[in-house]
């Protein structure tokens, strides 16, 4: 098991003034940033990195979404990293997200909500590397 996820802050959370506070809520719960940056994501990068979504309806939307505005991408270190932060961010659709999570708290829909977090280990990897040459990753 790794010890390691990838998170985005993302566009509607960066444009809402959210992004301290969500780093904030993630040093709290015992991450520790490893990797850090802001960046815009054109289109095409944006659609590389939902590449696995490509054949589903939400697709196109998703990628307008990521490439509207900047986002802040880190690579996160906890035990447990993979399940541990997505328990802390919630469910997808912030409707469903329990009580505290960070979608429930600054989500405002299933497709604009606030935060990515990786799904499993070999993931958290392949993401942390799209954004990261290794010599940025401490
Ligand atoms: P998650 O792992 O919780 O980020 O969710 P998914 O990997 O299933 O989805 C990735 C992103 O696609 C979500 F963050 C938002 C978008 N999405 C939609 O817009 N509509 C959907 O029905 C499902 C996902």
């Amino acid at each position: 098991m790794s010890n390691r996820t990838f998170t985005m802050i993302k566009p509607d959370a960066t444009a809402n003034g959210h992004t301290g506070a969500i780093l904030a809520i993630i040093n709290a719960a015992g991450f520790r940033i490893v990797a850090l940056k802001m960046l815009h994501l054109s289109a095409e990068k944006a659609g590389e990195f939902y590449a696995v979504h490509k054949e589903r309806p939400f697709y196109g939307e998703l990628v307008e979404f990521m490439s509207r505005g900047p986002i802040s991408a880190a690579i996160l270190e906890k035990e447990n990293a993979v399940a541990d932060f997505r328990t802390l961010i919630g469910a997808t659709n912030p409707a469903q997200a329990a009580e505290g999570t960070v979608r429930k708290l600054y989500a405002t829909s299933i497709g604009e909500n606030a935060v990515h977090g990786s799904d499993s280990d070999e993931n958290a990897a392949i993401e942390g590397d799209f954004f990261f040459s290794k010599l940025e990753q401490f």
